[in-house]
């Protein structure tokens, strides 16, 4: 007998910021297809290649059904199944000795972007650790230094819809890789390139997104704060600033003029490798074509100058005043128009204040000496895996190695840092579980149903805390509701304050799945009033909080300092190369990475070496080669390509160490020094040497 096929609305809830709205036909318990929404604005009825398989995902031989407990030494994948009230029982009693011995701020929860949903993220990484009193992480491992940049600069994350592309002229797109990392701004990019826009990237990687640009230009790693001054030396040298704009709605630019002065094209060509002919043409292309905009991700900031050379970029708009011009201004992340309220969120009040914040990039210091009074004797990770994707990731597995250490990891898989664990728990995946998800890059909101019964004895993020509240004996009825009338309380406390939410109950995104924030007449465009929410209520260009963090209030270009002594031009051969590990195409951070059929699209882990460097090293197109520095080693294969330039290699972030040649990844040998802002991660500030594998 067949039964009935239903149609279930979803939101994919990868770290993406396209946030696509997803399909799900169900028959009986069982998904049996799975599609992009085809009436979504911006997901336009295709899902990316990572995600369009999504049903291998779900029902992969290798998920995860059953809690684990280790069998053998840390690490060495032995296990034994044992019941959900045994493994929450045990994690409860070894907390609560924890608790008592050296108090709760011995705990550290550990979660980044597995998923991003409101409910399985963001009320799962704070309730019930401000209830314990755990200790706070700081989520810095991404674009912290962008978002606290822009947040200063202009005072709120907010971006123009990605459809508003077809308005522009010029599109900068900075340190940025849309083509892989938001594949749905492709389409509005090429109708713009088409109706006549100038397409400029720049990259040191000829990445895809910068193949079908009409310029590219490569600046060498970290030193875009001085490429945007060099811009604004040109911009004011030539009196193509937009003075009447800054005078009204800018803090500043007289100062920012003569800190430009000190970055003439000659200087600015010789720290950054750029000729100076680019420079000049791109500075009066960026001051007389209009609408220009200027699209920069993450990528650029993970740099220990990262903060500084946000600023710089987001001072550019305003120089030739195209902040509030629909096709202009800056187009990095729309997740400021919805801050979920923090009170109904966390609860905070009713909480023991957070004891202290440990910085995520720190995690293997942090497990090994460097946070002490109290030292961390408990962590416990979800959404996240970190011996994969954060940095300095030899010193993070010491650190698990730690015997006196109690580790629970709740995942879909057994990852690099669930092989660790004491106890491992089964978790839903998206199809399984309900969540609401904003997103990063456009501005719509999306609910997500659940369209089938978790496999096995899986649990949600939400419903393994609620089972952790009661084992602790925490009565408060906000640790126990049920995960509708969590999300319901967060998104009506939010629209008590926030018009963007005007009208969006959760009624209506249950009925309807995609839902448009709502833009009040005159604020679709941001800043279209002329109104900054900065404590000046302008741009500030000059920025005195900067000061707090100690930096200077103008944009700066200081070289970070893994590359002082490096030479700035490199003979190819001898010395090291800084190495950058930015986005595959075929994963999301480690996500998806260990699925046959993206493993086989992606290829064997890989490292992109420039001709000239790989003939002076002896290094042949698929060579294994040995990346090595103090922090660590890895092997890969080298691709020899003039997709980088010389001095330059590139490894994509996302292998799985255990499914990795030596059973070692990139992150091996990436730097967990921390960036000028925020705490921000320094991933791509980052020297290694390489050699061919004997
Ligand atoms: N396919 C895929 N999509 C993803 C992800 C993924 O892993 N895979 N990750 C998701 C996540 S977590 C994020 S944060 C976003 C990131 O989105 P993006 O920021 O677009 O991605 P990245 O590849 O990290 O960095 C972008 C580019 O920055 C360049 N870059 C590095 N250093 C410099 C520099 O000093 N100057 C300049 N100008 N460029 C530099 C790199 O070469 C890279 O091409 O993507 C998300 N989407
Ligand atoms: N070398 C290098 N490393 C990088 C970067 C880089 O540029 N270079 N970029 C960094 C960036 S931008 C980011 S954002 C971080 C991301 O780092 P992480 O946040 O650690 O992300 P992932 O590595 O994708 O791991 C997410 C894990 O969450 C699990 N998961 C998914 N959904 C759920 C769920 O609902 N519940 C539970 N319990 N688990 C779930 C997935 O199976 C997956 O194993 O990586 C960073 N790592
Ligand atoms: S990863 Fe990004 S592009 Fe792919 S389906 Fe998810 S939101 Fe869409
Ligand atoms: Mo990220």
């Amino acid at each position: 007998m067949t039964t009935d096929i239903r149609l279930v609305r979803g939101a994919c809830p990868h770290d993406c910021p396209d946030t696509c709205a997803t399909i799900t036909e169900v028959q009986g318990n069982r998904a049996i297809r799975f599609y992009a929404d085809p009436l979504h604005p911006v997901t336009g009825g295709w899902l990316c290649a990572k995600v369009r398989p999504y049903l291998d995902r779900v029902y992969a031989p290798d998920r995860l059904l059953y809690p684990l407990r280790r069998a053998g030494a840390k690490g060495s994948d032995r296990w034994e199944r044992v019941a959900w009230e045994e493994a929450i029982g045990e994690i409860a009693a070894r907390w609560q000795e924890i608790m008592a011995r050296y108090g709760a701020a011995a705990i550290l929860p550990y979660s980044y972007s597995g998923t991003l949903g409101l409910l399985q993220l963001g009320i799962c990484n704070a309730r019930l650790w401000n209830r314990m009193g755990a200790s706070g992480l700081q989520r810095s491992i991404c674009g912290a230094a962008a978002e606290a940049a822009v947040e200063a600069t202009l005072g709120a994350r907010w971006a123009p819809d990605p459809a508003d592309v077809l308005h522009s002229k010029l599109v900068i797109i900075w340190g940025h890789n849309p083509a892989s990392t938001g594949p749905h701004f492709m389409p509005f990019l090429r109708q713009a390139q088409k109706n006549g826009a100038y397409v400029v990237v720049i990259d040191p990687r000829r990445t895809l997104t910068a193949r079908s640009a009409d310029e590219h230009i490569r600046p060498r790693p970290a030193t875009d704060g001085a490429l945007a001054l060099g811009l604004m030396h040109v911009i004011f040298g030539e009196g193509l600033h937009d003075e009447a704009w800054l005078e009204r709605h800018s803090v500043g630019w007289r100062a920012l003029r003569e800190r430009a002065a000190a970055f003439p094209p000659e200087r600015v060509a010789a720290l950054t490798g750029v000729p100076h002919e680019t420079i000049v043409a791109l500075a009066r292309r960026y001051a007389t074509i209009r609408p220009a905009l200027v699209k920069p991700a993450d990528g650029v900031q993970r740099h220990g100058n990262g903060g500084q050379t946000f600023r710089a970029l987001c001072c550019l708009p305003a120089i030739v005043g195209q902040y509030g011009v629909r096709g202009g201004g800056l187009m990095y992340s729309t997740s400021g128009y919805v801050k979920w309220d923090a009170a109904a969120l966390s609860h905070t009040t009713q909480c023991p204040p957070t004891p202290r914040v440990v910085n995520m990039n720190r995690l293997g210091a942090a497990l090994t000496g460097e946070i002490a009074d109290p030292p961390i004797m408990a962590l416990y990770v979800f959404a996240a895996n970190p011996v994969t994707s954060a940095p300095n990731a030899g010193l993070i597995i010491q650190g698990l190695q730690r015997n006196d250490l109690f580790t629970v990891v709740h995942e879909q898989f057994m990852t690099d840092t669930a092989r660790y664990a004491d106890i491992v728990l089964p978790a839903t995946m998206q199809l399984e579980h309900v969540d609401l998800h904003k997103a990063y890059g456009h501005r719509y909101l999306q609910y997500n149903h659940a369209a089938v019964p978790p496999p096995g004895e899986c649990k949600s993020n939400w419903d393994v805390m609620r089972l952790l509240a009661g084992a602790l004996g925490y009565t408060d009825p906000w640790l126990h509701e049920d995960a509708e009338t969590a999300i319901r309380g967060v998104l009506d406390a939010t629209r008590a304050g926030n018009s963007y939410l005007n009208g969006i109950t959760l009624e209506r995104l249950q009925a309807e799945g995609t839902v448009p924030l709502h833009f009040l007449p005159g604020r679709e465009v941001p800043f279209a009033d002329g109104h900054f929410p900065t404590p000046s209520g302008k741009v500030e260009l000059f920025c005195e909080a900067m000061r707090a963090h100690g930096l200077d209030p103008l944009p700066d270009y200081l070289q970070p300092a893994e590359f002082h002594g490096h030479a700035a031009q490199r003979d190819g051969g001898a010395g090291s190369f800084i190495l950058i590990s930015g986005a595959s195409h075929h994963y999301v951070s480690s996500s998806f990475a260990n699925q046959p059929g993206l493993r086989a699209k992606e290829g064997v882990p890989f490292v992109e070496i420039n001709g000239t460097d790989a003939l002076a090293l002896g290094i042949a197109h698929g060579d294994e080669v040995h990346i090595e520095n103090a922090r660590g080693w890895c092997r890969l294969r080298a691709h020899v390509t003039d997709d980088v330039p010389p001095g330059v290699v590139v490894a994509p972030k996302g292998p799985w160490a255990s499914l990795s040649p030596g059973g070692r990844n990139i992150n091996r040998v990436t730097p967990d020094a921390l960036a000028d802002l925020a705490g921000q991660s320094t991933f791509h500030s980052n020297l290694v040497q390489i050699r061919r594998a004997p």
